[in-house]
């Protein structure tokens, strides 16, 4: 059943225009667990983002050259504003799509964007595992290659004393080692990851996955799937990042973590967590929002329906309302 009629809002000034959530949406791709793709989806996936580094940037940042820099570029511009606030998941909702867009516009990738659900791959009653390292996204023939060489971080690249890394180096296979891939933005290096099995076993764990799906209005469940930026408490959304990016990783930095291509199978992970959330209740979901609009300030201002996101030169300007519906227009996907 589709909730939504039309709600085209006009945009008073602003540099972007806003994007009518009137828009149509037929046909929506599903997204599919990259287990579930044939060898040849997967193929046809790591080719459409290979073919985004040879596509001219428009995001119009400097240092980046190419469209897939664009989106690791617009996220890092954008990072002081988007997470610990009420519309993280929503502007990573928005900023996923729009990479899955550009690969089925520009590069020909036909599919919808692949997720990963590490929950699966988490072993949190042991947290030494390295199991989820040998999971098929890792795969150097038809994945997205593994750890990085072992590198000791010093003290100033690693302030919070992580331990537990085993990589930190340039990722040695798969698609993504160099010199086939590279990295322009912030600076030109290589793909880097830094595996750390603790913190993807217990911060992967099915059981945390629950308690975000159990929270009961938008406002706990954003908070739920951030948590708290401490290594002390396990939060998901950590997970990919620091499970798989540690101290030196490239998808463990907070705001470059878009230049690991994997990155967008771990937040369409979040999203489709999101998404099974809303279904739960898809009436009052579909038109909920809530939490701070500056960094933590849960006692401060709130988001409202009428919100709106950016993310640069990418796409339009979004309103939370518009993000909210993963069919509605200004979005067309489902899972
Ligand atoms: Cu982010």
């Amino acid at each position: 059943m589709r909730l939504l009629g039309s709600e085209g809002r006009a945009h008073k000034g602003g540099a972007f225009p806003t994007i009518a959530s009137s828009g149509t949406c037929t046909n929506p791709p599903r997204r599919l667990e990259w287990r579930q793709l044939s060898k040849l989806q997967k193929r046809s996936y790591i080719d459409a983002v290979l073919c985004l580094t040879r596509k001219k940037a428009k995001s119009g940042i400097t240092g980046a050259l190419n469209r897939f820099d664009d989106h690791q570029a617009v996220h890092n511009s954008q990072t002081p504003n988007i997470h610990w606030v009420g519309h993280f998941i929503l502007w990573h909702r928005y900023f996923v799509a729009t990479y899955e867009k550009a690969l089925r516009e520009e590069c020909g990738y036909t599919s919808g964007q692949p997720y990963w659900d590490w929950s699966l791959d988490a072993e949190p009653q042991n947290l030494t595992s390295t199991k989820a390292f040998h999971s098929a996204i890792f795969n150097p023939h038809d994945g997205f290659g593994g750890n990085g060489n072992f590198v000791a971080p010093t003290p100033e690249k690693n302030p919070l004393n992580i331990t537990g890394g085993t990589g930190g180096g340039c990722v040695t296979n798969g698609p993504f080692a160099p010199p086939r891939f590279m990295l322009n933005f912030p600076n030109h290096d290589c793909l880097r990851r830094d595996f750390i099995p603790r913190i993807m076993n217990s911060f992967a764990d099915p059981k945390l996955v629950q308690k975000v799906l159990a929270q009961k209005d938008y406002t706990s469940f954003a908070r739920a799937i951030e948590n708290i930026p401490s290594f002390d408490e396990p939060n998901i959304h950590g997970s990919g990042h620091f499970g798989v990016g540690g101290v030196l990783g490239t998808i463990g930095n907070a705001a470059n973590s878009p230049g690991d291509p994997l990155f967008f199978l771990h937040h369409g992970n979040l999203d489709r967590i999101l998404w099974a959330w809303q279904q739960k209740d898809l009436k009052t979901r579909l038109n909920q929002v809530g939490g701070p609009i500056a960094p933590f300030d849960y006692g401060g201002k709130n988001v409202t329906l009428d919100f709106e996101v950016n993310i640069g030169n990418l796409a339009g300007n979004a309103t939370l309302k518009s993000l909210l519906d993963t069919q509605g227009g200004t979005l067309c996907y489902t899972y």
